[in-house]
């Protein structure tokens, strides 16, 4: 079983490779001439960082602090600044507003193959791994094999799902899974939904239909709307984000297949664009992979070259 720091590591390795290839003698040094500055300033975009993340960066490492030892200690700590606030809280435990008495219920948003189906069934199993009563919601009425795909998770990690039928009502399904996890007693719900284009309005107004029928289900209800977003898109993803959050306010943030691609550095300017906090990152296709976001491990994860 790897622990999390590991796990953050090896996901994260193409991003690293890509901020720390050829720059061995910067990392290992206090004397920068203008073609390491250029060669680093290449790399953290290649890294995906934007623009403004990198004028920061950049910045924070020209006024070298006298606790920083060495440059990377820099980049660590002006990472850690822009990225504070950044780690949701997974246990849902600082939910200030929440009523204890009711399940927390959390429905997934996102374009199409973002991860939302397989990162629904990851987060049930993560707390039912915490002794959580966890109920899924298959609520993608949309595609004809997206309930399956739920249900197929749900099996092999023995999870409770309530299932729909291609061309149901997805906000009917949502409110008739809220309604059973309200009866039978369960702490979390959560919902799974149909991919959609950011840029397709009657798409999103459905979303926009099935928060206001899950409100008759309880007010309080939906508490969480976590925005699903594939990393490998890297600052692309930053429009459909912003349009996402206009047609229902996100609460929360989880960025999927941050391995296999050297664009992890976007993760920094998603999170300043929405400010909402990044409960979970996708590492990996296994269960396991998905992991609490933890900047200790993600900012490790990105600049750290021992093993
Ligand atoms: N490598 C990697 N693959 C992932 C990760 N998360 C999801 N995937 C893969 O991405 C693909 C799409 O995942 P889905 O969960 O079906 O995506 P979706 O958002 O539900 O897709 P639609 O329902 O079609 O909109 C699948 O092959 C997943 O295994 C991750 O963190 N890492
Ligand atoms: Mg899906």
């Amino acid at each position: 079983m790897l622990n999390l720091f590991k796990r953050f590591k090896s996901g994260l390795s193409e991003t690293r490779q890509a901020i720390t290839q050829r720059l061995v003698s910067i990392f290992s040094g206090n004397n920068f001439s203008a073609a390491d500055w250029a060669k680093l300033e290449e790399a953290l975009y290649k890294a995906d960082f934007g623009s403004a993340t990198v004028a920061h960066l950049i910045h924070s490492l020209k006024s070298l602090k006298s606790s920083d030892a060495t440059p990377t200690d820099a980049l660590k700590r002006a990472l850690l600044e822009l990225l504070e606030g950044a780690e949701g809280d997974v246990s849902l435990a600082s939910n200030a507003t929440a009523d204890n008495s009711l399940p927390q219920v959390v429905m997934l948003l996102g374009v199409n193959g973002a991860g939302k189906t397989t990162t629904a069934a990851k987060i049930a199993h993560y707390w039912k791994q915490q002794n959580r009563q966890v109920l899924l919601g298959s609520c993608d009425t949309f595609r004809a094999a997206a309930n399956q795909q739920l249900k197929s998770w749900a099996d092999r990690l023995q999870l409770d799902c309530i299932g729909s039928q291609q061309g149901a009502d997805a906000a009917a399904v949502a409110f008739d899974a809220c309604q059973a996890g309200l009866h039978r007693g369960y702490e979390r719900i959560v919902l799974d939904t149909a991919g959609r284009l950011h840029n397709k309005s009657a798409l999103l107004e459905e979303i926009k239909k099935m928060v206001r029928v899950l409100q008759k289900c309880n007010p309080a209800f939906p508490q969480h709307r976590w925005l699903v977003i594939d990393g490998s898109l890297g600052t692309n993803s930053l429009q459909q984000a912003q349009v996402f959050n206009e047609a229902v306010p996100l609460t929360g943030l989880i960025v999927t297949k941050l391995d296999g691609t050297s664009k992890g550095g976007a993760l920094v300017s998603i999170f300043n664009a929405l400010h909402v906090p990044i409960y979970f990152v996708g590492l990996g296709e296994q269960a396991e992979d998905l992991q609490p976001f933890s900047l200790n491990a993600y900012i490790e994860g990105l600049l750290t070259q021992t093993p």
